[in-house]
């Protein structure tokens, strides 16, 4: 580049630079959240214009060398001289930090809330990066390197007068990814929900690597489709989807909500089509209108009687799948990780929107209430055996603070940090377990059999049920709204069960409690799964152990050698293995492979499908997921 910069120019690339610097400040890591970020940073721009009633249809396209395209039809950014930066406004929103504002038009920007950093951290961020704008039957360019331009926006040619829009290609800088290689599940699920988000804009994501895949999502219902579409695998009470919609006090409002016969809630709020996983003001709003709807609707259909307690929010929420979107200009977020909505406008309106439009719904749809109300009632009742079950079990373990379960072979160091409990399928595997394990660090729990199927039981069973009792016990850290992770006695959970189908429905039944119930233990990092061998081979007197089928083609082709006198085993479970040999394979950490489970926080949605669909008792669409996912089993990402 040629030209000299000026004073302006040089501020901007100190402001770029600083991105460059500290890039985690910016869009949160620089792992593979941060590189599926950018490309959230930028359609969230497309988006925009798509809420201002100006753009119908969004690609995203994952190049050959993964880099990105992002391409609309919006109006174009505009490429007017900005009034006090003297250059054309694309290359305001491209360069200088925190620019990302609308030019003229005095739009109502509402998405990017909590990413919201801009197209220029994108920019500082790529290596390279290229804008094309089509508008008034001209095409305009411009391309940036590390974020700078290389030369000024150039009017490269012409096209049809109608087309309008804007495409940026960028690829991401692998001087500050650690992972530059995109994830097409990780787009998709969230485009999925960008789409659904949106209602009628079209969303086409396009891989051009290797394995060429294509998907479009387009949802004239909206939110009441995503509801549709979460409770697809589950069977919905009534099939109905609740819905409602309003703008109020300058907060629009959209909420939308069916229960089906589970008994989980699963409720995701939103502020500018951005997830809030920790809820907020807009949340609280619509579960306090949701209470306080139902029970005086309940009171007045005589459902409940003057001489009963008023239901409570979990009662009427059990089995609840809800949709809350709410849209403001200026979104405060709050908490440690600021997912969580502070603004007190919003509470005020979810609130009087859904109180005044539930009100009127329950009236014109007795049948929908009633099932609602008995369903709430159900749950009421087993809540108070449940209590009664809990507190019994919490008296017990007061009186002898020491009452761990019998069945558990307990380690002899006292620190948390070092301990490990191993929770093995089957009475004659935990007696292996327990003679091969490293008494001071290592605690062994067998279990017996299938453990009891959460998502299928209310918490009265639940809290019943045996094998759960000892492993509430034995983790020390008590459950639901009594969970204490101080209370951790040990740091690592590892789940061990034969590496056969009846071991992986095991695994994901323990999964599918933990995830339910102590999630904060997936989340911190303390669940893993043991990967025992499944094959020994043996040559002259020389042993292998191979952990996958690749892998014992891998060393009969190099080390072992396919030349007759070998011995190969196959094993069937964790009991045709010795003590020795469990603890070589799978459970020295000096030599075993352990799986760390990871959730996607981002991908909730997701995560509650896959249990509700492995768990839940529809055939049809487990036996389709689980054709379609076979590698869950080795995959340890739910
Ligand atoms: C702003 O108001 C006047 C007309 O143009 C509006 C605008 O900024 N439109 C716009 C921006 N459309 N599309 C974008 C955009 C698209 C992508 C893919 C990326 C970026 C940074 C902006």
């Amino acid at each position: 580049m040629s030209e000299e910069y000026g004073a302006g120019q040089i501020q901007i690339l100190e402001g770029l630079e600083a991105v460059r610097k500290r890039p985690g400040m910016y869009i949160g890591s620089t792992s593979s959240r941060g590189l599926h970020h950018l490309v959230y940073e930028i359609v969230d721009n497309a988006v925009d214009e798509a809420l201002a009633g100006v753009c119908t249809s969004i690609l995203v396209q994952i190049n050959p060398d993964n880099s990105i395209t992002v391409m609309d039809n919006g109006r174009g950014i505009p490429v007017g001289i900005h009034p006090t930066k003297g250059i054309p406004a694309v290359e305001v929103v491209f360069t200088i930090l925190h620019a990302g504002g609308k030019f003229g038009g005095g739009g109502y920007k509402v998405s990017g809330g909590l990413h919201g950093v801009g197209a220029s951290v994108v920019n500082a961020l790529s290596e390279w990066l290229e804008v094309m704008i089509y508008k008034d039957g001209k095409v305009y360019k411009q391309r940036y390197e590390r974020g700078k331009a290389m030369y000024a926006l150039q009017e490269i040619g012409t096209c049809e007068p109608e087309r309008h829009g804007t495409t940026v290609s960028f690829l991401p800088d692998k001087q500050i990814f650690e992972e530059t290689v995109y994830d097409y599940s990780i787009l998709q699920n969230r485009l999925r929900e960008m789409a659904f988000l949106t209602k009628g804009l079209h969303i086409c994501l396009k891989d051009e690597r290797e394995e060429k895949r294509e998907e479009s999502y387009c949802y004239e219902g909206g939110i009441k489709e995503f509801v549709t579409y979460l409770n697809g695998s589950k069977t919905a009470l009534y099939d109905k989807v609740l819905y409602c919609e309003a703008m109020k006090d300058n907060v629009f409002v959209e909420v939308a909500f069916q229960h089906n016969d589970s008994y989980t809630e699963n409720i995701y709020s939103f502020v500018n089509n951005i997830n809030t996983p920790e809820g907020g003001t807009h949340l609280s709003g619509f579960k306090n209108a949701l209470t306080k709807t139902f029970n005086e609707y309940a009171r007045g259909a005589k459902l409940l009687k003057d001489s009963e307690e008023n239901l409570s929010g979990e009662d009427i929420r059990e089995g609840l799948t809800a949709i809350i979107s709410v849209k403001i200009e200026e979104p405060q977020f709050e908490g440690q990780t600021k997912q969580k909505l502070g603004n007190s406008e919003a509470r005020v309106a979810v609130d009087s929107v859904v109180s005044e439009q539930l009100t009127y719904f329950l009236e014109q749809n007795p049948v929908i209430a009633k099932i609602i109300c008995e369903k709430s009632i159900l749950a009421q009742r087993a809540r108070a055996a449940a209590r009664k079950a809990r507190e019994l079990t919490r008296r017990k373990s007061a009186l002898d603070g020491s009452a761990l379960p019998g069945k558990l072979a307990d380690c002899t160091d006292k620190n948390p940090e070092n301990c490990e409990i191993y929770i093995v399928e089957g009475d004659s595997a935990g007696g292996s377990a327990k003679k091969a394990r490293a008494r001071a660090t290592q605690a062994i729990l067998p279990l017996r059999g299938k453990i009891l199927n959460v998502e299928k039981a209310r918490l009265d069973r639940i809290y019943g049920n045996a094998e759960i009792k000892t492993m509430i016990t034995a983790f020390g850290t008590g459950i639901h709204e009594d969970f204490d992770i101080s209370k951790l006695r040990y740091h690592k959970i590892i789940i061990m069960t034969d590496a056969d189908v009846d071991g992986a429905h095991i695994s994901t039944l323990l999964l599918t409690f933990l995830y339910r119930f102590m999630p904060d233990l997936i989340k911190q990092g303390h669940v893993y799964l043991a990967q025992p061998p499944l094959y020994k081979i043996e040559k002259n007197r020389k042993v292998w152990y191979a952990y996958s089928d690749e892998e014992l083609n891998y060393l009969m082709e190099t080390e072992i050698g396919r030349d007759g006198n070998n011995k190969v085993q196959r094993y069937k479970g964790l009991g045709e293995m010795d003590a020795e040999q469990l603890w070589e394979t799978t459970m020295d950490p000096e030599n075993r492979i352990l799986l760390k489970v990871n959730m996607d926080e981002s991908d909730l949605a997701g995560i509650d499908l896959t249990f509700t669909t492995l768990m839940g008792d529809k055939v049809e669409p487990r036996r389709e997921f689980i054709e379609a996912n076979a590698r869950f089993v080795n995959n340890l990402d739910i």
